[in-house]
């Protein structure tokens, strides 16, 4: 699809984002900022610390470890140790839904539970008022499970969490107690709080649990986390078509599914910057292959099934993979034949996390909107370029500090689920197993790439680009909208969801054509546009 729209050329864009900087400053974002080019991917900067000063979009370790990858979780205790104000947006504030089994049904996703630390437990240490809250929630709800979340002082003063889980375990007996040194600062993103949840995760929850629960077509699905009910609408997919999902890391999950989770037959991840750790350590560990597939956009959908399907090579499977695509791809259709004609053309861009900036370039690309320029917050290297580049890239301090777990075969468990030259005969086939190509591959030449982008950087994007809708998060969305463009949050979908799958899609088609054709921002007028002298100045009267 060509752009009916004028905008300068990429290579002046960025000149004019880095001119403002120090001439420091500006060496260091030049390297993040990146005119793309499909074919000979350029390299880009990323997971790097943020220059202080800068407005980053950034979050912390405790938030990747507790709030997306533990959080969604309903029947693990959720204990934050710390003060109380980092419980706050961990406090059912990023809209991962659940589905309990009944009224009665284990959810502790509605509570906040912290230890609510206190000058003296930082001048004297936090280890006996921690152990009284663990006791406290065990008396309370006797949970499963009890997850300890470190905040940032506490790796400060030293206390030993992972001493007190053990601790605590041992006196009361049934409940799976174990710690996170996820403080957060370590690291320079949440990115490292994912890969420390995925560590503790794997060493203390998976496999505990040996039960074969049946299903023919047994698979885990990885770094989706339900949010405005996306779990929900996969899980529908995968139930009319015949796969059974063991486990979800972790939209609507239970601790129960984590321990059964090494039962499945392939792993498929939809975020791969949060979880992919997990999935190369249950694969070194049981023997069970990993796929990307992405359920965000209807052609996506379709695709990620199909090539599920094909991992499994049966043709019951394929055809009624087929089936269910025919069944519900007309009604989307329907509503993209309504949409198209409003939305062509439109420009949009995307700075979103670690995969959704990549996932959503699918919906606009279907509604055949350009996305012009597209950064993650906290993406790796690989997340851009594709996993090829690994190998090469530099492991700084701030990763190093974050631990690689030493993974070996389990002597009983393991069972590799296809054999080394039946996965090599599908890869040939076209099925990317163990690969993820990034997103940069799918964007257009002369898109920009930005990592880790600025408030500034952004403000200034807008200026030059005047985009149709610009994708971003809570922090972003009202400066966006005061200059005119439309925000949609794609973090927690504003108020709306799933964007999944097929009925996702007829969601997003719909949300999206309202957002586009509103005049409603460009109408509106900042006091300060109206009289020059008030800008910097201005408070409300
Ligand atoms: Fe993965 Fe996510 Fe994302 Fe992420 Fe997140 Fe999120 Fe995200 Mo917000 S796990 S990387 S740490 S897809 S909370 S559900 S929307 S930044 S793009």
């Amino acid at each position: 699809m060509e752009s009916t729209k004028k905008y300068p050329a990429p290579s002046d864009i960025k000149e004019e984002l880095l001119k403002k900087y120090p001439p420091k400053v500006a060496k260091k974002r030049g390297k993040a900022i990146v005119v793309n080019d499909p074919e000979e991917i350029p390299q880009v900067q990323a997971n790097t610390r943020t220059i202080p000063g800068i407005i980053t979009q950034r979050g912390c370790s405790y938030a990747g470890c507790k709030g997306v990858v533990l959080g969604p979780t309903r029947d693990i205790v959720n204990l934050v140790h710390g003060p109380i104000g980092c419980s706050f947006y961990a406090w059912l504030t990023r809209r991962n839904q659940t589905r309990p089994d009944g009224p009665e049904g284990e959810n502790y996703m509605t509570y906040c539970f912290s230890t609510d630390m206190q000058e003296e437990h930082v001048v004297f240490g936090g280890e006996k008022k921690l152990k009284q809250a663990i006791q406290e929630a065990y008396d309370l709800f006797h949970p499963k499970a009890i997850g300890i979340f470190s905040t940032c002082p506490v790796g400060l003063i030293g206390d030993d969490v992972h001493a007190v889980a053990r601790e605590m375990r041992e006196k009361l007996g049934d409940c799976n107690i174990f710690g996170f040194s996820c403080e957060g600062y370590k690291g320079v993103s949440q990115s490292a709080g994912h890969h420390i949840a995925n560590n503790q995760v794997f060493k203390h929850v998976v496999g505990l649990d040996d039960t074969d629960k049946g299903g023919k077509f047994k698979i885990n699905m990885l770094g989706e986390y339900n949010i405005g009910g996306d779990a929900f609408e996969i899980e529908r997919l995968l139930a009319k078509c015949g796969i059974t999902l063991v486990a979800s890391f972790s939209g609507n999950s239970t601790i129960g599914q984590f321990e059964n989770s090494h039962t499945a037959d392939l792993n498929v991840i939809m975020c791969h910057r949060s979880i992919n750790y997990m999935a190369e350590m249950m694969e070194t560990k049981y023997g069970i292959p990993w796929m990307k597939v992405n359920f965000i956009g209807a052609e996506a959908t379709a695709k990620s099934l199909r090539r599920i399907a094909r991992y499994f090579e049966d043709d019951e499977l394929m055809q009624r993979v087929e089936e269910v695509i025919a069944e519900e791809m007309p009604a989307v259709q329907n509503v993209l034949e309504a949409t198209y004609p409003h939305t062509k053309g439109k420009l949009a861009m995307l700075f979103v996390g670690g995969s959704r900036a990549h996932h959503y370039q699918e919906l606009f690309g279907e509604l055949g909107m350009e996305t012009i320029s597209a950064g993650y917050e906290f993406g790796h290297r690989d997340d851009y370029e594709g996993r090829k580049v690994i190998p090469n890239i530099k492991i700084d301090a701030d990763t190093k500090n974050i631990e690689e777990l030493k993974v070996t075969p389990d002597p009983e468990r393991f069972r590799p689920r296809k054999s080394e030259e039946d996965l090599a005969r599908l890869k040939e086939e076209g099925l990317d197993i163990r690969d993820y190509e990034g997103m940069m591959p799918d964007m257009k030449k002369g898109s920009l790439v930005i990592d880790d982008i600025s408030h500034y950087e952004s403000e200034k994007l807008i200026e030059l680009y005047k985009p149709d809708i610009f994708c971003a998060g809570i922090k972003e969305k009202y400066v966006v909208q005061k200059m005119g463009v439309p925000l949609k949050q794609l973090h927690s979908y504003d108020y709306g969801g799933p964007y999944a799958g097929f009925s996702g899609a007829i969601n997003f088609y719909k949300d999206i054509d309202r957002m586009v054709n509103s005049r409603v921002w460009k109408l509106i007028q900042a006091p300060w546009e109206e009289e020059n002298e008030l800008e910097a100045t201005y408070v409300t009267p």
